[in-house]
C-alpha cells in the first residue's frame, strides 16, 4: 500500500490546503492528514477543533484520514508505515525551509517528501493571512470552505460579537 502524510498546522485549514490533500489522495492508496502539535504556536483553534473541521471537509475522499501528532514527524510516519510527507510549495520564499525539512527527514529515517505546487488560485494563501482578513470582518469564503468560515467568524469577526 502506497500511503502518504500531510502534515500541518491547519489552523485553519484553507482551500489551498485542500487542494494539496485532493490532489495527493489521487496518488497515493491513502492519505493521512496529521495535525501536528506544537505547544510553542499560538494557535486560535485547538486540536480537536482543526480536526473537526479536517475531518468535515475531507469527509468525500474515501482514502484520506485526519489524525494529530505531537513529536516528530518521521516517527509518526513510521509509526503508519508511511514513507513519503506531501508539502505544498506556494512560492520560492517556501522552498529554503522546506528544503531543509526534507533533507533532515530523509536522514532521520529515509523518509521522502514530495513537493506540489500550488494550484495559482491559492499561492497566496496562508492560514495567518486568512486569520488576519478574518478579524477585521473581511470575506474568507472564496479562500476557505464554508465551514471554516462560519468557525472564524463566531471566533473572531467582532461584528458577530
Ligand atoms: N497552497 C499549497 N500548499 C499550502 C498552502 C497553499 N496555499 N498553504 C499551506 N500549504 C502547505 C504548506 O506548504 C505546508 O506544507 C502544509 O500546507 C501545511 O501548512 P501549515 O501552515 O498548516 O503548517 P506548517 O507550515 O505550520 O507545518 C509545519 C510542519 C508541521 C510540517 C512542521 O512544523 C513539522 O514537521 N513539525 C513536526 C515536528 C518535526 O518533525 N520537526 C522536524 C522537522 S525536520
Amino acid at each position: 500500500m502506497r500511503r502518504a502524510v500531510c502534515p500541518g498546522s491547519f489552523d485553519p485549514v484553507t482551500n489551498g490546503h485542500l487542494d494539496i490533500v485532493g490532489r495527493a489522495s489521487r496518488l497515493f492508496d491513502e492519505v493521512i492528514v496529521v495535525v501536528t502539535i506544537n505547544q510553542s504556536k499560538n494557535s486560535l483553534f485547538t486540536v480537536e477543533e482543526r480536526i473537526d473541521m479536517l475531518r468535515q471537509v475531507t469527509a468525500s475522499y474515501d482514502n484520506v484520514r485526519v489524525e494529530s501528532f505531537r513529536g516528530l514527524l518521521v516517527d509518526f510516519c513510521r509509526a503508519q508505515q508511511a514513507t513519503v510527507l506531501v508539502k505544498g510549495l506556494r512560492a520560492v520564499s517556501d522552498f529554503d525551509y522546506e528544503l531543509q525539512m526534507a533533507h533532515m527527514n530523509i536522514g532521520l529515517a529515509g523518509v521522502e517528501t514530495l513537493f506540489m505546487p500550488t494550484n495559482p488560485l491559492y499561492s497566496f494563501l496562508s492560514s495567518s493571512l486568512v486569520k488576519d482578513v478574518a478579524k477585521w470582518g473581511g470575506d474568507v469564503s472564496p479562500h476557505v470552505p464554508d465551514v471554516v468560515r462560519e468557525a472564524l467568524s463566531l471566533r473572531l469577526d467582532p461584528s458577530v460579537r
